[in-house]
């Protein structure tokens, strides 16, 4: 059989990251994929140049919580740049699955949208806990690393947008 590969695009942009303030939200559902996440994230970030001190992390009860929490920062905190979401949704016996990352997606979605940042969907949707391993640090890489890749991108493509900073 052939070995599956790690399909994942990390491209982190070579700019000037020392002016961001990125907010981290993190689910504490499946808290040790979702810890393993925000380890990818922020070392991502710090290895980008963003300073230690521009990060801010909050935890949230489970991965529902990640658009309200999100908005609530960037009501919070005028200067906060980005948010990053990191969540872990694995699929169950019942339909919670399909209705909670449904939310959490459309969320996510809408909150970016309404305040004008980069607010990055970092969530896994498995079918099994093996995926979500997989995910966070395994075979197929750390969606956290990814996210923040992401993250950075997008402020990249907003710095060219608005010609700011
Ligand atoms: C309730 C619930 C369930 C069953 N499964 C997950 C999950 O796999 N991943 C996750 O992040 N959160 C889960 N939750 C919790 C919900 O996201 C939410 O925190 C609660 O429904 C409270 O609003």
């Amino acid at each position: 059989m052939k070995k599956k590969e790690n399909l994942s695009q990390i491209f982190v942009p070579e700019t000037n990251n020392a002016n961001f303030k990125i907010g981290i939200i993190v689910s504490r559902w499946n808290e040790q994929v979702t810890g393993a996440l925000k380890e990818g994230a922020l070392q991502t970030l710090w290895d980008a140049g963003v300073p230690k001190n521009n990060t801010l992390v909050f935890d949230v009860p489970g991965s529902f919580e990640l658009p309200s929490a999100a908005a609530m920062l960037l009501d919070a905190n005028e200067d906060v740049d980005a948010v990053i979401c990191l969540g872990c949704i694995i699929q169950g016996e019942t339909r919670h699955f399909e209705f909670i990352a449904q939310a959490v997606a459309n969320g996510i979605a809408k909150v970016g949208v309404e305040y004008t940042v980069p607010v990055i969907f970092g969530v896994l949707t498995c079918n099994t806990a093996e995926q979500a391993e997989a995910r966070s640090g395994g075979i197929h890489g750390n969606k956290g690393v990814e996210a923040a890749a992401s993250c950075l991108q997008m402020l990249q493509t907003q710095r060219l947008m608005y010609q700011k900073r």
